[in-house]
């Protein structure tokens, strides 16, 4: 994937106004702050084309883009920001929810996850979901810059354990140096094959 062309297509904050489903699609999810605009950001090579921020709780709507004319990336509200209210909490969970669940043209969800984290309960639980309805997804474990070569290591490994997934199912990742970018591109190929 080249990502040499990136249009921003809508941002959409009801099941109801979802873009038309003309291309296959992948999403990216995770906790609140986790890092998966800067992600996405990174594998696009733009800087700010999906709004980053410190603050938690930044994305609150679906936002497509489309890439290559080939295929849409869909950034998510992140889950498991205490600070935002409950009502709005379920309201995002319901359209993420019924997004995943609905979209015939959804090939992968990159489940994005703090390296430096343990497991946290609500990952394992989307994690165990995904499985459950049978949607295909790839776990991403980002921020790896801010630990050494053997924390990374070690991290990993417990990780892996706490989400029942083997190293060659998911990939590591820094959007602040761009490792892992070229891994991820390259599966992510293979599944628009
Ligand atoms: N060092 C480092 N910082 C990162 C990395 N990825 C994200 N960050 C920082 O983490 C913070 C949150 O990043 P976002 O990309 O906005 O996170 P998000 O998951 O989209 O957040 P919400 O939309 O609020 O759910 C920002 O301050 C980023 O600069 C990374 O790989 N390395
Ligand atoms: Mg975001």
């Amino acid at each position: 994937m080249r990502c040499s062309e990136v249009e921003f297509v809508d941002s959409v904050f009801s099941l109801k106004r979802l873009p038309e489903a003309d291309l296959p699609e992948v999403a990216f999810a995770g906790r609140s702050n986790v890092g998966k605009s800067s992600l996405m950001n990174r594998l696009l090579n733009r800087k700010a084309l999906v709004k980053v921020s410190a603050k938690p709780g930044k994305t609150q709507s679906l936002n497509f883009f489309r890439v290559d004319k080939r295929c849409y990336f869909v950034d998510l509200p992140g889950y498991g920001f205490a600070k935002v209210d409950k009502k709005v909490q379920d309201a995002w969970q319901a359209l993420i929810s019924g997004y995943l669940e609905a979209r015939a043209t959804l090939r992968c969800v990159v489940v994005i996850v703090d390296l430096r984290h343990e497991p946290k309960e609500l990952d394992r639980m989307l994690i165990d979901w995904l499985r459950a309805k049978g949607i295909f997804h790839l776990l991403v474990y980002t921020k790896m810059d801010k630990l050494s070569r053997n924390e990374q290591a070690k991290q990993a490994r417990l990780l892996d354990a706490g989400f029942g997934v083997a190293a060659g199912d998911r990939l590591l990742f820094s959007a602040k140096t761009g490792e892992g970018r070229e891994a991820l591109l390259e599966r992510l190929d293979d599944l628009l094959m």
